[in-house]
Formats: structure tokens, C-alpha cells, sequence
């Protein structure tokens, strides 16, 4: 069994990588089909971007541009919505989408509420300032202490599908997510299903550049985002956020039969006893 790929599809003009390219819904429907066909097995529709320095959205706009391409598309595939605002997370949880992607870690009560998925993100500070000096004093246990409580929180209120994110950038150095990335076995640890996005992140851009060149333009991170993505899944995680499907796909089927050849052709089991995990 491989490990799962959500395809990123943001409705927005400004998101760090693809903004502007879907923003009109013909372009987004398109795009997030592509993604299926690719092999995506969860397209994540945002309409704000959370890129380091990105000014907020009206809540009508936000939903203007994310409920109608998540009815368009929920027929077709699992569909997440990338939101903070809970509004925008009821509507969309309405129109079809079953997955609730919160990198604000603070809207389990809305999944609950709709018997949806919910995926705590961890982020410091917000992301208009989030990148200015981010600072921890153990932030692999800040980060694991945090995604655990909130995690609680959310199975208490009686969400059934609760997923952790150590939210790669997001409030981070360089330094803060190679840390992270290094002790994803220990959020897999916690038997909770792990989602990781690196996905052409700048910290790619600055440690895969060759000693004395300028950091990797956008464009070109498919390597690092791919070596990235190889390690989470091999590390257990049970799925990555990437805007490059087909190829993570192939990265994922192939990190899928390592795992099985490594057990002897025996599919893992879950870390804890917590009944049917269905994203395996
Ligand atoms: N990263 C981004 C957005 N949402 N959600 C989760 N769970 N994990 C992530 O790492 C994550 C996320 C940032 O990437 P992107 O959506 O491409 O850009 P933008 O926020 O500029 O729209």
C-alpha cells in the first residue's frame, strides 16, 4: 500500500508557487481533474494564501472562489479545504469536501461538527510575520507537545479522522525544518496519521543549491521536493502535499513496495491500536 499524494490547487492570485493560475474556476476544475488523473487521492482547495508575508481575504471572497470548484470536484475525488476561517470551512464541507485542512490548528469543533477529517497544522505566529524571526528552544518537542494536545482536543470533540502536520516554513529557519523533517519517525511514532508539505518550499531552494550558487529558483525544485517527499513517506508519513503529482505518485508507489519488501511483504500496521485507519 503506498502512501497517499494531495494535490495542491489553489484558487488565489497570489500563492507562492502557483498563484494566479487557477484562479478562474474553468482553470481550477481543470487542474484539479489533471491532478486525479494523475493519480492525486486528495486535491486541496485554498482560497488564501498562507505564504510567508500574504495579506488575509475578505471571508465572501474566500468562499467565492472555493465552493464551487469543491462541488465540482468532490464527485470525482476526495476533496480537502484549505481554510482558517470556519465559515468558509462549513460551506465547504457542505458543497462536498470531507477533509478540513487547518493550518491554524483551531477548527476541529467545525469537523466535528460535520463528521469530516481534520488535519492540525503547526504554525508560529501567523503568516504575515511568521518568517520574520522565528525562534524555539526544542522545536521538535515544541512542535510534537502542540500537534499531540491539539490532536486530543479534536479526538475529545469527537473528530474520528484526526491528522498531524508539523507544517514545513511555517514559522521555521532552514535549520527548524531540516530538524523536523529528521524526526518525522517520531510523529509517526504517535500512531496518528502524518501529512507533510515541502512541496517547492524556499528552504528547498537554499540547501540544494550547490556551494556558492544563488538558492533554486521556484521552477526548478522538483528534485529537492521530490527527494524531500521520498524521505517523509519512507520516515512512515501516510501522505505528502505536493503540487507535482504524477511524479510524487511514482516516487510514492515506489516508496509503497520498498516498505512492503522491507516487512517481508507483510502491509504494515497501524503504531496504535485505533481501529480501521482507511488512509493506509
Ligand atoms: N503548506 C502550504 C499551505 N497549506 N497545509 C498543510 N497541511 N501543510 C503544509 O505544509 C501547507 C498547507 C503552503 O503552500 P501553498 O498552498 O502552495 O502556498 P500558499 O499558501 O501560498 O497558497
Amino acid at each position: 500500500m503506498r502512501p497517499l499524494v494531495m494535490g495542491v490547487l489553489n484558487v488565489t492570485p497570489d500563492s507562492f508557487s502557483d498563484g494566479g493560475r487557477y484562479l478562474d474556476f474553468d482553470a481550477a476544475v481543470a487542474h484539479g481533474l489533471h491532478m486525479v488523473a494523475a493519480g492525486a487521492d486528495v486535491v486541496d482547495v485554498g482560497g488564501e494564501s498562507s505564504r510567508p508575508g500574504a495579506a488575509p481575504v475578505e471571508e465572501a471572497e474566500e468562499l467565492r472562489r472555493v465552493v464551487p470548484v469543491v462541488e465540482a470536484l468532490a464527485p470525482h475525488v476526495r476533496v480537502s479545504v484549505d481554510t482558517v476561517k470556519p465559515a468558509v470551512a462549513e460551506a465547504a464541507l457542505d458543497a462536498g469536501a470531507t477533509l478540513l485542512n487547518d493550518v491554524s490548528a483551531s477548527l476541529w469543533a467545525t469537523a466535528a461538527a460535520a463528521d469530516a477529517g481534520w488535519v492540525a497544522m503547526h504554525m508560529q505566529g501567523t503568516p504575515r510575520t511568521m518568517q520574520r524571526d522565528p525562534r524555539y528552544d526544542d522545536v521538535v518537542g515544541e512542535v510534537a507537545a502542540f500537534l499531540a494536545e491539539r490532536a486530543a482536543a479534536a479526538s475529545d470533540a469527537g473528530v474520528r479522522e484526526v491528522w498531524i502536520d508539523p507544517g514545513i516554513g511555517f514559522g521555521k529557519t532552514v535549520a527548524h525544518n531540516l530538524a523536523l523533517l529528521r524526526a518525522l519517525p517520531l510523529l509517526v511514532g504517535t500512531g496518528l496519521p502524518v501529512l507533510v508539505g515541502t512541496s517547492r518550499k524556499s528552504f528547498l531552494g537554499v540547501i540544494g543549491a550547490r556551494r556558492g550558487h544563488e538558492p533554486i529558483a521556484l521552477s526548478d525544485r522538483l528534485p529537492a521536493s521530490l527527494a524531500t517527499a521520498a524521505w517523509a513517506m519512507l520516515a512512515g508519513v501516510a501522505m505528502v502535499r505536493v503540487h507535482d503529482v504524477a511524479a510524487t505518485v511514482q516516487a510514492a508507489i515506489l516508496v509503497g513496495e520498498t516498505r512492503l519488501a522491507d516487512l517481508g511483504g507483510a502491509a504494515p500496521e497501524p503504531a496504535s491500536a485505533g481501529g480501521e485507519r482507511p488512509w493506509r
